[in-house]
């Protein structure tokens, strides 16, 4: 078996492991974090289960951490409320990103990990099946229920060489997108084997894990070997080690080599992250902006590459360089071992460890600017300003080209990028806050803030559907298109009605009135819709506006299951060509539909009245999702038992 095979079935709660059909996992570890936390916890509450049932749920407050206003505060103090009642663990506000922490004191080789949030997959990095999922899907597994999901196929990302001075495993990962595009890991484990792998440190292996959520995979791993020993030991964790890899004779549904000494520093283009080219191609363009973190790339290791390239040197007059450290450890080491002075003294901006400029919070680039940055996604507007370009590089391809002022090869730079791991890392958890026990949970009080509203639930599936395609849409619509999440937004993730009025805005800002007006409809979609983040709310606000399906040429498997959970149906061309057969105001309808998906019918047919035909659609929904769809989403079908 190989290392996806092993933990998989190990955790099989049921259903056989061929690739494309349903099975069901136990999940030992979730995590939350704010922004899609809130609502993850008011279905948890919703569910009536008093305590968690895994072996270690925790949220993490990370992504709202810019408090302008009473709301993010108030979200806050509704996790840190509720997850103390109910069992769960807190890690407050400046500990760190969840990705960067949960790699550093949580997870655990041959575990399975589902969080709400789409980079969970970082986790891979040590050896564990770490899933992103909707928020539901998490609150389900936190009372104790198994995860469904599509049994994966399993590609053997095959690695050899090692990575020459100055090229980082970040340059591996857009290699990969560069090859296989955003949806190139649909339905697949990208696992990685080979030689290679022993030559690459646990942050460098968490690079790839995190940004395999980019080419659209289930998740990424690495086997679990004595570099994961020597992680956990500096951790003070070595008990949570143990040894995993593939057997021998270990088969593969299909093998990608990639020799490590081959490849070169490499930058993702506006506004995708598989727009790749090497870094030399795209050629020497002029840069405003500079961020550094994310959770793709913020650990001690980038850190301390980074510190050394700025190390006795100032950042182009022209440049705003943003350094936000993953986590409290690494912040934390870097302001004892100097390496914070040599950036501050670069002239860096130092940022609080949290997602920040990644999604928006802050540091909005100026007007059509260049802004080059370490994290894993460059979707058009994702950073506040419309008109600005974001470019996807390493940490020493940003470090390098601060100091230049235009994208610059990080092999040219002086600097020696030999960085040790450390033997022990100053880890301390007392920014992670242990729930209550059982006895004190009765008494203890959930803190509701104003801003927190009831959150919109599906009925049981009618008859008949019938509408206007309200919104005509190309390829790789994401969810930050579906449901934008910049800092004026993101304090609303508890607010449903109030996030409705931005709805697809990016695509069409008339969309959200157009909608409500009409009393909802449908939408119409080209490839991959709906990839990116995990957030719920970009189905929990379609069906607010009474969205009733979506018929698309494909789907992301997240928001895939996110519609499903909440009733509405992910309808796919049988025939792609027919895409171009329906306009925007079209009117359609799917006649007797309810009786269609009882009989089990996968194909269903679609009538376009507004031009007299009708066309095919997929409709290909396993036994469990048909109750859902025809309960009216997850949470009815669980009250149905
Ligand atoms: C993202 O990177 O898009 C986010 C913000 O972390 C999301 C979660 C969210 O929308 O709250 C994700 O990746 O799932
Ligand atoms: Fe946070 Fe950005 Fe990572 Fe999402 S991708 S978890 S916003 S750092």
């Amino acid at each position: 078996m190989n290392v996806t095979q092993k933990i998989l079935s190990a955790h099989l709660v049921s259903g056989e492991m061929i690739p494309g059909s349903e099975i069901a996992i136990h999940i030992d570890q979730t995590l939350t974090q704010d922004s899609t936390g809130t609502m993850a916890y008011l279905q948890f509450e919703a569910m009536g289960i008093p305590r968690v049932k895994t072996e270690k749920s925790i949220a993490y407050i990370d992504h709202n951490t810019l408090q302008t206003g009473f709301e993010n505060a108030d979200d806050h103090k509704y996790i840190a409320t509720v997850t103390a009642k109910h069992g769960v663990y807190l890690s407050k506000p400046g500990n760190g990103i969840c990705h960067q922490v949960q790699l550093e004191r949580i997870g655990k080789p041959g575990k399975t990990l589902l969080g709400s949030d789409s980079h969970t997959p970082t986790g891979g990095a040590l050896g564990m099946i770490a899933i992103g999922a909707g928020g539901l899907d998490v609150a389900v597994a936190m009372g104790g229920g198994e995860y469904y999901l599509s049994c994966p196929s399993v590609v053997n990302v095959h690695l050899t060489g090692e990575l020459p001075r100055g090229v980082a495993a970040k340059d591996v990962i857009l290699e990969l997108l560069r090859r296989l595009s955003v949806k190139g890991g649909v339905g697949k484990v990208m696992e990685y084997t080979g030689p290679g792998v022993a030559t690459l440190s646990i942050p460098e292996r968490a690079t790839i894990t995190n940004m395999g959520a980019e080419l659209g995979a289930t998740t990424s791993v690495f086997p679990s070997d004595e570099v994961t020993r020597a992680f956990l030991k500096a951790q003070g964790r070595e008990g949570d080690f143990i040894p995993l890899c593939a057997d021998e004779d270990a088969t593969y549904e299909e093998t990608v080599e990639i020799d490590l000494s081959s490849l070169v520093p490499m930058v993702a283009l506006p506004h995708m992250p598989d727009n790749v080219k090497t870094v030399e191609e795209a050629g020497q363009i002029k840069v405003d902006q500079v961020c550094i973190g994310s959770c793709t790339n913020s650990s001690y290791l980038d850190m301390m590459r980074v510190a050394a390239i700025l190390k006795g040197k100032t950042v182009h007059p022209d440049v705003s360089l943003v350094i936000a450290p993953g986590s409290r450890q690494v912040l934390s080491m870097l302001s004892k071992n100097g390496a914070l002075h040599d950036m501050i003294e670069a002239s860096a901006r130092i940022c609080e460890t949290a997602c920040g400029f990644c999604i928006g919070m802050g540091q909005s680039p100026s007007t059509n600017a260049v802004s080059v940055r370490t994290n894993n996604r460059n979707f058009f507007g994702r950073s506040g300003t419309k008109s600005a370009g974001i470019y996807l590089v390493s940490c020493e391809t940003a470090a390098a080209t601060a100091l230049t002022g235009v994208l610059t090869d990080p092999r040219q730079v002086d600097a020696d990028l030999n960085v040790d791991m450390p033997e022990s890392f100053l880890y301390n958890d007392n920014l992670i806050i242990p729930p209550v026990s059982e006895e004190e949970a009765a008494d203890a009080v959930v803190v509701r803030g104003p801003n927190i509203k009831p959150f919109p639930q599906a009925s049981a599936l009618e008859e008949n559907l019938g509408g206007k395609v309200l919104l005509k849409m190309e390829d790789n619509i994401t969810t930050d298109h579906i449901m934008p999440s910049d800092s004026s937004l993101l304090p609303f993730r508890s607010n449903i009605p109030k996030l409705s009025e931005h709805c697809l805005a990016p695509v069409d800002p008339t969309f959200p009135a157009r909608a409500k007006e009409a009393g909802g409809g449908f939408l119409l979609a080209g490839q991959n819709y709906g990839q990116g983040s995990s957030r719920e709310h970009a189905a929990l606000v379609p069906l607010y506006l009474k969205i009733r399906g979506v018929l698309a040429k494909s789907f992301a498997r997240i928001h895939r299951a996110n519609l499903i959970n909440n009733g509405i149906l992910p309808l796919e061309f049988v025939n792609e060509a027919d895409y171009d057969r329906f306009d925007q105001e079209d009117e359609i309808a799917l006649e007797n539909i309810q009786a269609l998906i009882a009989s089990g019918a996968e194909i269903v047919p679609v009538l376009n009245k507004t031009k007299g035909f009708a066309i095919e659609a997929k409709l290909p929904l396993t036994d469990r999702q048909r109750r859902m769809i025809l309960a009216g989403g997850l949470i009815n079908l669980t009250r149905m038992g």
